[in-house]
This record gives C-alpha cells, sequence and structure tokens, in this order.
C-alpha cells in the first residue's frame, strides 16, 4: 500500500491543476487493481500447469496452503472483484469528471470511496491468503468462509455507492451551470453505468447482511442455499456488465479518436446504455437454469429477457465497427471491408482494444449458448462457461482496461509510454494466446470436462481431453508472457519514460450528436421507473417466494 501511494503520487506528475484529486483518485485505484491482477493472473498459469500435470503447489505451500482451490479462489477474486472494481472506480471518476469538465463537488467523498473499498480489501486479504475464505468469488453456501471475508466484501461494494452519490450531485451542479444542454456523452454513461450497479447491489448487500454475515458470526445457526444463491446472482449477472461497460465508454467515446474519426451515433449509443440500466438486472436466474427451487417458468422468462439484452450489445457492434468505418475511409481506405487495413494498426491504445472486441464478439455468441434454456444443461458447469468469461471479463475487459492505460498512464505521469512495439506484441499476444486458451476451454468443456476442478492428477480424465490439455497451457503461457510485457512497459513508462507527454484527455467527436439526442435520451427518473417495474416482475414472485420459505438451516462446510 505504502509503495502504492509513493509511484501513485510520482504518477501525478502536474499536481496543482483543477483535476488533481480525480488524477490521483485514477491512479491509486489503477495501480492497486493492476496488482491485484498480477498474483490473480499468476494463479491462472498455475491453474493451466496443473491441468498439465505440472503441479507447482506443493513448492509454494507455506504461502499457498490451500494448494489448488485458494489459488483458484484468489484468481478469481483478484481478477473479476477486485481489480475490475478498482480499476472501474478509478476509471469512471476520472472519465466523469473530465468529460463534464467539472471536478467531483466532493473531493472527501472521493477519498471515503477509495478509503471505504481499500478498507474491505484489506479485511477480506487476510482470511484469502491464510486459506480461511477458498470459498471461490460466487462464495456459494453451504462453503463457508470467515466472516472477514463477506464483511470485507461488503466494505468493498459500498464504498461504491459513494461514487455515484457524489457524481450525482456533481451531475446537479453542473446542470445548474449549464440550463439545457445535454449531459457529455462519457459522463451520461459513467453515471448510468455506477446506477445500473447500484440497483444491482441490492441483491448481494442483503445477501451478506442477512444470511452469510450473521450465520458467519454464529448468530444464526444455518442458511438458506437457494435464497442465497437467487440473492448473489441478482448482483452476480449484472455485474458483468457493470465490468463490461466501462470498456464501452472507451470504445464509444475514446476509441473513435484514436482510429482517427468520430462516433457514427451518439444517441444510438445512449440507447444502448439505457437498455442495459433496465435490463441487466432482471435475468440473472439465466445462471440458475440448474437449479432446484426454483419455477421452470420463471426461468424461461429469464432466459428470454437475456436474449432481449443481446440487442444493447448489438447496437454497440453496428455503432462501433460503423465509426471504424468511417475512420478508415476517412484515413483512405476503399472497397467493403478492405478500408479495415487502413486503420491505425501502429497505435497501440487503438489495437489493443480493437482486437479486444474481435474476440467479444466470439464471447458474445457464445453467451446466446449459455442462456438457451435446453443447451444451458449441456454447458453449465463445465469449462465452456470458463471459455466464454476468458473472451468477455478477460479480454473484452480486461485487455481494453490494459489498451486505456496506454494513453492514460502517459496522461496521468507527463511520460511518453516507453515502448509502443512491445504494447503492440503486448495486445497480439494476448489476443492469440486467448484466443487458443479459450477456444479449446470451450471445446473441453462439449467434452464433458468440468469447470473449478483440479484436473491434475484427477483419475477420470478422459483421454479425449488429453489430447486438448496441452493446448490450454500454450494459450495460458502466451497469455503469461503478454502480461509480462505489458508491467515490464508500463514501469518502464513511469520510471523511464520520456518526458513531456502533453495531449489532452482523447474524446472523440459525433458524427450525430447532443444536438440529434432527443431530451428523453438525457434523462434518468424515467428509465429507473422502467427498470424497477422489470425487476418486481421478473424477481418479485420468486424472491417472494424463497423469502417466506427460508428455513436458516443448512449449516457451513469449510473442507479445504
Ligand atoms: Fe456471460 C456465464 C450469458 C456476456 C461474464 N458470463 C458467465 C460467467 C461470467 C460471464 C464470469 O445465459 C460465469 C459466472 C460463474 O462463475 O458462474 N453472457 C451471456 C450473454 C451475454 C454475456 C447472453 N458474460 C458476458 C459479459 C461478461 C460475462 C459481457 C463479462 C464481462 N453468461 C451467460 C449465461 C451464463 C454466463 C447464460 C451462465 C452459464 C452457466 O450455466 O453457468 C451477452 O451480453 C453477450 C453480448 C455480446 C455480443 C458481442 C458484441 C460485440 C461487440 C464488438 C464489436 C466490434 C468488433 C470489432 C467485432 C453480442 C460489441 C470489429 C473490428 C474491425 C477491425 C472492423
Ligand atoms: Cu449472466
Amino acid at each position: 500500500m505504502a509503495r502504492a501511494m509513493t509511484s501513485s503520487r510520482s504518477m501525478v506528475a502536474e499536481s496543482a491543476d483543477r483535476f488533481s484529486t480525480e488524477k490521483r483518485l485514477a491512479a491509486i485505484n489503477i495501480i492497486i487493481a493492476f496488482a491485484a491482477l498480477a498474483v490473480g493472473g499468476l494463479m491462472g498459469v498455475f491453474q493451466v500447469l496443473n491441468y498439465n500435470n505440472i503441479d507447482l503447489y506443493p513448492a509454494v505451500k507455506p504461502v499457498l496452503p490451500g494448494g489448488y482451490y485458494q489459488g483458484l479462489t484468489l484468481h478469481g477474486v483478484l481478477n473479476v472483484l477486485v481489480f475490475t472494481t478498482f480499476y472501474i472506480i478509478g476509471f469512471l471518476t476520472f472519465i466523469f469528471a473530465k468529460s463534464l469538465d467539472k471536478p467531483l463537488v466532493s473531493p472527501a467523498m472521493g477519498w471515503a470511496t477509495l478509503g471505504v473499498m481499500a478498507t474491505g480489501l484489506l479485511l477480506a486479504a487476510v482470511p484469502l491468503l491464510l486459506n480461511q475464505a477458498t470459498v471461490m468469488f460466487t462464495f456459494y453456501p453451504p462453503l463457508k468462509a470467515s466472516s472477514l471475508y463477506y464483511i470485507g466484501l461488503t466494505l468493498v461494494v459500498a464504498g461504491t455507492w459513494l461514487l455515484l452519490l457524489n457524481m450525482v450531485l456533481t451531475r446537479n451542479a453542473w446542470l445548474k451551470a449549464n440550463p439545457g444542454k445535454k449531459t457529455p456523452l462519457a459522463a451520461f454513461m459513467a453515471i448510468t453505468t455506477m446506477a445500473m450497479w447500484t440497483i444491482a447491489t441490492i441483491g448481494i448487500a442483503s445477501e451478506m447482511i442477512f444470511l452469510l454475515i450473521p450465520w458467519s458470526l454464529g448468530l444464526v445457526a444455518g442458511t438458506d442455499v437457494i435464497l442465497a444463491r437467487t440473492l448473489f446472482w441478482f448482483t452476480g449477472h449484472p455485474i458483468v456488465y457493470f465490468w463490461l461497460l466501462p470498456a464501452y465508454i472507451s470504445w464509444y467515446t475514446l476509441v473513435p479518436n484514436h482510429a482517427g474519426g468520430k462516433l457514427f451515433s451518439e444517441p444510438m449509443a445512449r440507447v444502448s446504455f439505457i437498455l442495459f440500466l433496465i435490463l441487466s438486472v432482471p435475468i440473472g436466474i439465466h445462471h440458475q437454469v440448474a437449479d432446484p427451487g426454483i419455477s421452470e417458468a420463471w426461468k424461461l422468462v429469464h432466459a428470454t429477457f437475456t436474449f432481449v439484452v443481446f440487442f444493447p450489445s448489438l447496437l454497440t457492434f453496428f455503432n462501433v465497427v460503423a465509426s471504424l468505418e468511417y475512420s478508415g475511409r476517412k484515413r483512405g481506405g476503399k472497397g467493403w471491408l478492405t478500408w479495415i487495413f487502413s486503420l491505425p494498426w501502429g497505435k497501440p491504445e487503438f489495437t489493443t482494444q480493437v482486437v479486444a472486441m474481435l474476440l467479444f464478439a466470439f464471447g458474445g455468441i457464445g453467451g446466446l449458448v449459455n442462456a438457451s434454456y435446453n443447451l444451458n444443461l449441456v454447458v453449465h458447469n463445465t469449462s465452456w462457461v470458463s471459455g466464454h468469461f476468458h473472451l468477455t471479463v478477460g479480454t473484452a475487459v480486461a485487455l481494453s482496461f490494459m489498451g486505456i492505460t496506454y494513453w492514460l498512464v502517459p496522461y496521468l505521469t507527463g511520460r511518453h509510454l516507453w515502448s509502443r512495439k512491445m504494447a503492440l506484441t503486448q495486445a497480439w499476444l494476448w489476443f492469440v494466446g486467448m484466443g487458443i486458451f479459450s477456444h479449446f476451454m470451450h471445446e473441453l468443456g462439449l467434452r464433458g470436462m468440468p469447470r473449478r476442478t483440479m484436473i491434475g492428477g484427477a483419475p477420470y480424465v478422459l483421454d479425449n481431453w488429453k489430447l486438448l490439455l496441452p493446448f490450454t497451457m500454450i494459450g495460458g503461457l502466451l497469455m503469461f508472457a503478454s502480461a509480462a510485457l505489458y508491467y515490464f512497459n508500463i514501469i518502464m513508462t513511469i520510471s523511464a519514460g520520456k518526458k513531456g507527454y502533453n495531449e489532452p484527455v482523447p474524446f472523440a467527436k459525433a458524427l450525430s450528436g447532443p444536438e440529434d439526442t432527443p431530451a428523453i435520451l438525457d434523462r434518468f427518473t424515467p428509465w429507473l421507473a422502467v427498470a424497477a417495474v422489470l425487476i418486481l416482475t421478473n424477481y418479485g414472485p420468486t424472491l417472494f417466494n424463497l423469502v417466506t420459505n427460508a428455513r436458516l438451516n443448512i449449516p457451513g462446510l469449510s473442507p479445504w
């Protein structure tokens, strides 16, 4: 932490400007995020080696007494809870304020956000490292962790609520000073993301406060497993859009500028985000198709709505590719598809994010398979699902977040990126490594390989898995090499990058911008009302049934 604070201080070279608080907050959050990813990512390498019977866990037993499953828990928690959340809070704080051209009204609340989240992280880290919380990032009961783990994660979530409050107050002040103006696109998207997320967290907060924390403290003897899972997925599905939407903010409001062009349509971009606000939460039961205790009818309703939430991503697909085509043609590109070659492939911040998009198209299509009621029964709990989320959160999100730092770290430090070539190599290595890894994880899942299972040394490994497992290792090692290049390049940038970087935040203009945006696409209340109605109809009966029939009688298990 102390080291993080010192380097963040050096990252914020030009301190005395209007946005110094936002810049510091962005820097510290992003440092914590990437520190978490370093450890979480390393655990991934251990897993893929274990798949291939290279078992490194005995060698690290003093620090990782829980072996494979403790490593897997760290992999999930650090990568998809800590890396994502801290990065997102830092990035959104910064991009929101810069896009409004107005600092947050309460810097103190900004620091409190970080303070509460960091305290939560420290509390959760203790049992995680002591092997007292080896319950995976989904912490399904009856697996039972130390209460510090649940309390810590709850604090991380509660800290994020403060950012929404700060954003709303800041936007209100901005609207007063700018009557009749539309909220700038990136700021609008940042608030929408935080509003969606805050509604989504009602599930996990209730699960923690009413079930898991009292249970882990010994105040109640048991818990209700299905109620706990249902509250978890109330948050656990929309959390994936909480991870994705900040990447979308970059694809819409920054990447068209990196590409040398403009965003195709701002109104369409707003429609996409409003649809996410409405539709992200009331579909979480698609993670529980195989669970008992929930009626088939509601499972089908949630599956159907999942197909509807495909639509805002298809809008994004169209809008982003149209923006890229505009840029490619503006740069002299011709032909149906050959304009693609005129895009600025030598720019790391551009290429990193566009290759992330390419893999995301496949991750998205796989999502449709998951969402189909009958097909879900084939892929659920197999390594297919791990293949799916490594393309989505592991690439669309994580690789885009790296791509963003290729301009943001120079912006925050005033130093040029140390090596652009190394950055480009990093992006393509991730693309190839992840492409191989996730393809074979999908295929192994179809052949019945379970997820979240120590495959190395297992007696039931089928011959037709053995043929494919080495490819997961090749993919994993390529990603490891990519990550090593990333960290090396960023550390060299901060410590030895050429001074004198002085570019503005690269916001893109739009071909069809605020002037074409109807007022309803800059409002929140009507859409929040629609969201509330859909959540009540889609979750109301199931939750009512589970709560009224809840029996807190399942004791905890800590089998590690
Ligand atoms: Fe998912 C399971 C369904 C998206 C993450 N998902 C998971 C889990 C995770 C996860 C972590 O219905 C496992 C949770 C656990 O531990 O159990 N998912 C979907 C669907 C979508 C989807 C329908 N998932 C995501 C995203 C994630 C994510 C995004 C993280 C960020 N997922 C499911 C289901 C399950 C599930 C079931 C449960 C499975 C089970 O049984 O356990 C959709 O939202 C996807 C829409 C995406 C698209 C792609 C659009 C493409 C774009 C890029 C275009 C640009 C290009 C560039 C191609 C339609 C926007 C062109 C370039 C040029 C040069 C021209
Ligand atoms: Cu989901």
